[in-house]
């Protein structure tokens, strides 16, 4: 480990002769290569195997050039010892792995070629792989994207979570109704992850502190009752045109030897055997309401678990190198996904004052200079709380530390503001009432240097509401970093046609890696060849598209109409009810009309598709309605091609990326001030989706970049929702909005007592998210979507132009401005 990269080179030479420490890459090497796979890992005759044999033993095959990379850039870091960035998430949406590692490892034309040779092609054993569905939502899928531009940008950094054994569940429809399968992602294996049984360390819940002498002074020594095991996997992340591969390590909870042998002694062997198995239980599940799992022991576990184990890694790696402990600031940011890791800022007291002995003050003052915070909510109501009484029996240690935090920083605080008794209760981390809560956000914020926002508007929304009295206090610790997704997922891997056509216009491939270059596209906006080609790459996706829909659905669609569609989970906010509404009103408005009124219709599409969390009720009615609707719809002979309506099952990355590439337009319509930033928006920008949206999140970014000529924007301003919600039933709701929820009332649809709560929701005084108020507003923004795509050559200038202004939207350009402003890291790229 002491050798540098050439010495390392050199003494492999000179041992074992090797010219070439690295695995080739030609079309005979990666034959033979994924043959010995087929032979020796997956164990079947390589004259005898089929599809998903073949897709075990490519994946196997390019993971060991993952690896290869992922050795050398891990040693190259370690010995150069620069700051590194830690991403601690409860959540990864990652998907799929084996198209995305080809293309970033620039293999993908030698593997197809290598598999035509012997009788496969890529694309289909790439079909033979699940997703990895370890998240719920736009959070999850960031924290993937960000992990993709980590890498690809040479940054020193390593991602932590949990491995859970059920991945998101997976969604079923029956009859119209989703129900939720389990998700048991790991039983045909995963090659991907390298499991490592020896980097394990053993994690702590329950029991009591007591006080005890040390070196003269009282200190508390807290007295577990419980001890888990967590173990590693590692996942390699590849970057795109670079040989670093970062590491995404998952903990898995494993029952522990070291400290259970008391009930062993008991002689109730089997029991004792049975009690071990409950230990793994910590990381079976992810919960799947991406908002509320408030109270819940498991879920706290969860957290704790994880970043337990993270920190004695990242801890245990700083000490290999390091004895001063104020040196921690300078090689360790801890980057905090939202609320749900916020125990790691207790545990680092904890370890900073029990087991490294360092006094209150410097432990703190180390801890605040590490760790930062972004949070992806805009409802104050939607932030984490914990029971004190929960947190004090799980972790009696961390609660007195709390305890400890808080009160100093309420001393500090009247300091500042005075005996302002109601603004210190609303700022203090504890929230007194019937049930006592620990508030996981105060926590967060008091001790992150830095807080964060995912988009301008929603550091408004901060401002203005959500943590207003702490802005107010420490302005200069709040920030935003507008989202962004990676295009080597959203458009390279996804969107193979419209990729090479970007790449072949601008001249270069640079743009994988520089999407600003993206903007080049705008000169040939109106170039009949572009626009030929451009449309051509849609009309290709769309017939992908088109296909899945009818082997799904048996929905026969015309590639001729507009493609619509809105997927994203299903949230009230979200107003995919607003959408549902606006496809029966069009419905109601081809059956009334004259057959000549008929032939001026631009036939549509509608798809929608999202996951609704098992416990909430009125998003499981959103989506029957769809499928009641559709029903009518896509058998009504008067309407045919005009109009059909589609919900697309288990939407996931793998389903994303078939339908964003096959969309005209898609749908982003939360009313305004819920959405914190939305990620979606960007992945359809990007690939030539026009948005028709309201002005939220990060659509008013996206306005600035493409114009807000080339969207369709709607609905109530931000700053005109709170008179609008106060006005309440004096709002009238314009009469074609009443008579289409009269029509779902009235049973038109059929299950009228199953409805009748959802469309209660839409009363004048209860209609939260003002689907009445935008109505209008928005049938205006679907006609002149209609209007646009009638002039095809408008139409798809305005596609071209929404790809060139995505640049923005990179997450390339995200994860610059957090390593600059937030982090403080710098690239640490490996020379070869
Ligand atoms: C999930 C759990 C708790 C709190 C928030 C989330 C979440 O997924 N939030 C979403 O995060 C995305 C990434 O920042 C944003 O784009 C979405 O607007 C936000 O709802």
């Amino acid at each position: 480990l002491g050798m540098d990269f050439g010495q390392r080179k050199a003494k492999a030479e000179k041992m074992f002769g090797l010219m070439d420490v690295f695995l080739k890459n030609d079309s005979v090497s990666l034959q033979k290569d994924i043959l010995d796979h087929v032979e020796y890992t997956v164990a079947r005759s390589r004259f005898s195997f089929d599809d998903f044999e073949a897709y075990q033993a490519l994946s196997h095959s390019i993971r060991d050039r993952l690896i290869e990379r992922w050795h050398d850039t891990h040693l190259y870091v370690k010995k150069q010892d620069p700051k590194r960035v830690y991403f601690l998430s409860l959540e990864f949406l990652m998907g799929r792995s084996m198209t995305n590692s080809v293309i970033n490892l620039g293999i993908r034309d030698q593997y197809a070629d290598a598999l035509n040779q012997l009788g496969f092609e890529f694309e289909v054993l790439a079909e033979q792989e699940g997703d990895a569905a370890l998240g719920n939502g736009g959070l999850a899928r960031l924290s993937a994207c960000l992990m993709d531009s980590l890498a690809t940008l040479d940054y020193p950094a390593w991602g932590y979570g949990l491995r859970y054994q059920y991945g998101l569940f997976r969604q079923i429809i029956l009859d119209g109704f989703q129900l939720e399968q389990p998700d048991y992602w790991l039983n045909f294996g995963n090659p991907w992850e390298i499991e490592r049984v020896h980097v394990s360390y053993s994690v702590k819940f329950y029991g009591t502190v007591e006080e005890e002498d040390l070196d003269g002074e009282r200190t508390k020594v807290w007295i577990p009752g419980e001890t888990v095991e967590a173990v590693a996997y590692d996942n390699p992340i590849p970057g795109y045109g670079t040989r670093s591969a970062l590491n995404l390590r998952l903990w898995a909870a494993k029952p522990s030897d070291k400290y259970d042998m008391e009930s062993y002694n008991t002689g109730d062997y089997i029991n004792a055997i049975m009690n071990r198995q409950k230990a793994e239980t910590i990381s079976n599940v992810l919960y799947p309401d991406d908002r509320s799992y408030q109270g819940k022991e498991l879920r706290l576990k969860q957290q704790y678990f994880f970043v337990s184990a993270s920190l004695q890694d990242i801890i245990r790696r700083f000490k290999d190198n390091h004895q001063n402990f104020d040196e921690l600031p300078d090689k360790v940011a801890l980057q905090i996904n939202d609320t749900h890791p916020a125990l790691a800022i207790v545990e680092l007291m904890r370890m900073l004052l029990d087991e490294e002995h360092l006094d209150w003050n410097r432990a703190f003052e180390i801890t605040c200079k590490i760790f930062s915070f972004t949070t992806h909510t805009v409802e104050p109501g939607g932030l984490e709380k914990v029971p004190v009484d929960l947190l004090g029996h799980l972790l009696p240690r961390h609660l007195q530390i709390i305890y400890e935090i808080n009160y100093k920083f309420m001393e500090e605080l009247k300091k500042i503001i005075g005996q302002d008794y109601d603004r210190l209760s609303r700022m203090s981390i504890i929230e007194e009432g019937a049930v006592k809560n620990v508030r996981v956000a105060n926590l967060s914020i008091v001790c992150s240097h830095t807080v964060n926002g995912v988009s301008k508007v929603h550091l408004q929304l901060l401002k203005e509401r959500v943590f207003k009295d702490f802005c107010e206090l420490w302005p200069q610790k709040f920030h935003y970093k507008t989202n962004g997704v990676t295009q080597r997922r959203w458009v390279v891997v996804s969107n193979p046609n419209l990729c090479s056509l970007i790449s072949k216009w601008l001249g270069t491939e640079s743009w994988i890696r520089n999407v600003d270059l993206l903007g080049g596209l705008r000169q040939y906006a109106t170039d009949p060849d572009l626009q030929r080609e451009w449309k051509m790459a849609k009309k290709v996706n769309k017939l992908r598209l088109a296909e899945y829909i009818e082997t799904l659905s048996g929905v026969k669609v015309s590639l001729d109409a507009m493609f619509d569609v809105q997927v994203k989970r299903i949230h009230e906010y979200k107003r995919q009810l607003l959408n549902i509404l606006g496809v029966i009103h069009r419905f109601d408005c081809i059956k009334n009309m004259s057959a000549s009124d008929k032939g001026k219709v631009v036939p549509r599409v509608c798809i929608i598709g999202g996951k609704a969390a098992p416990g909430y009720d009125i998003a499981k009615k959103i989506i029957k309605l769809c499928h009641a609707v559709a029903d009518k719809i896509n058998n009504d002979a008067d309407v045919g091609d005009l109009l059909k309506l589609v919900f697309i099952p288990d939407y996931n990355v793998s389903v994303a990326e078939l339908v964003i590439p096959g969309s005209d337009l898609s749908q982003h319509i939360s009313t305004a001030g819920h959405e914190a930033s939305g990620t979606g928006s960007m992945k359809f920008l990007m690939n030539g989706c026009l948005l028709l949206a309201t002005a939220d999140g990060s659509t008013v970014e996206i306005m600035e970049e493409v114009g807000a000529e080339n969207m369709f924007i709607f609905g109530a301003k931000l700053d005109e929702i709170p008179a609008l919600r106060e006005k309440g039933a004096s709002l009238k709701a314009p009469l074609q909005f009443a008579r289409v929820v009269r029509m779902v009332r009235d049973g038109y649809f059929g299950f009228e007592d199953y409805f009748k709560s959802l469309c209660d929701t839409l009363e004048e005084e209860k209609d939260f998210y003002l689907l009445g108020y935008d109505f209008t507003s928005y049938l205006e923004a679907q006609a002149a979507a209609d209007r646009a795509f009638v002039d095809q050559e408008k139409w798809t200038q305005m596609s071209i132009l929404s790809t060139a202004g995505a640049g923005k939207f990179s997450s390339d350009r995200t994860i610059e401005e957090y390593a600059k402003h937030t982090w403080g890291i710098e690239p640490c790229k490996c020379p070869f």
